[in-house]
């Protein structure tokens, strides 16, 4: 997996903040309410211990940090646990945590232990970005190009057609893009041959992922993978709205689905 760095957390209120007008803008929703449309499930001060993890590649700078502010962010009640690893999490339970966060260079986990509910970071995410490009207020048709069919892209691909959406999807490695192809309604998109699109899901660990020739004016790219898939100047030349954070969106989605 790819493993996010101290600066890619920097300021996430403020990142948070930007995505959040930005969803609104292209939805008429903002992130909160579309989690709770999506899940049918609303926040109330739930308690959430968020564990430090120091297996692996160890603790991420500003990592608990930052789910602490997203938790909160989203009207829960978190706390970061003094000790790491095992101690924490007997910590996070000692104290009252309803719901635990935490993660390792693998898997990144919300687990309500009122309820039982256990969910994956990758899934939560694809399927929270997904959820928000379908929602394009803008959009020309129900056409949506999703570049990227790995751990994040797979799920909310699989979301889209489950809506509706007519998907035209893309990956590099053509064995997976085949395999994904034929599991799902998808049509495979050759670059060679491209078409334009209002609505676009993209999850790759690359940039510059999306061709100049698949975009129209004002279209909606809803994309969780990091470095951005898009580079500023061809941005602002179609008046790209861009959905683009890297931790509260698919955070919120995790902990509205596990309530
Ligand atoms: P993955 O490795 O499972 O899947 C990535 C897929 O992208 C692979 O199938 C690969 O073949 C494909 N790919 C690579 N370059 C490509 C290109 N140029 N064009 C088309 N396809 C290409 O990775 P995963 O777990 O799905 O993560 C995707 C991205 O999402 C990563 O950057 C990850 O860090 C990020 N991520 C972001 C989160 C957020 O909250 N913003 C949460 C979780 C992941
Ligand atoms: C959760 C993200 C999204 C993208 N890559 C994933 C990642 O960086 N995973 C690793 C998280 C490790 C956290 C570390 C800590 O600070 O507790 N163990
Ligand atoms: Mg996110």
């Amino acid at each position: 997996m790819a493993l996010l760095t101290p600066d890619d957390l920097e300021n996430i209120n403020k990142q948070l903040k930007k995505a959040d007008s930005a969803v609104k803008k292209a939805t008429g929703s903002d992130i909160k309410q579309i989690c709770e449309n999506l899940y049918g499930t609303f926040s109330c001060f739930e308690k959430v211990g968020i564990v430090p993890i120091t297996s692996g590649n160890g603790r991420i700078g500003n990592f608990s940090e930052s789910l602490n502010a997203i938790a909160q962010y989203f009207g829960f009640n978190s706390f970061i646990t003094d000790m790491p690893d095992v101690s924490g999490y007997y910590e996070a339970v000692q104290n009252g945590a309803e719901i635990i966060l935490m993660a390792d260079d693998h898997t990144f986990l919300a687990h309500n232990i009122k309820n039982g509910k256990i969910v994956n970071n990758q899934p939560c995410t694809g399927i929270i970005y997904a959820e928000i490009a379908s929602k394009n207020l803008t959009a020309e048709s129900n056409d949506v190009l999703v570049v990227g069919l790995g751990k994040v892209g797979f799920p909310g691909a699989a979301h889209l057609v489950n809506k509706g959406c007519k998907v035209y999807g893309y990956d590099a490695d053509e064995k997976l893009l085949k395999k994904t192809t034929s599991n799902l309604e998808i049509i495979p998109f050759n670059p060679a041959t491209p078409k334009k699109f209002s609505t676009i899901f993209e999850a790759t660990p690359c940039a510059n992922t999306i061709p100049e020739a698949v975009l129209l004016e004002n279209c909606v790219l809803s994309t969780p993978g990091i470095p951005c898939a898009i580079f500023e100047d061809l941005q602002k030349k179609y008046n790209v709205q861009l959905i683009a954070e890297p931790l509260g969106i698919g955070t919120a989605s995790m902990l509205y689905s596990v309530l």
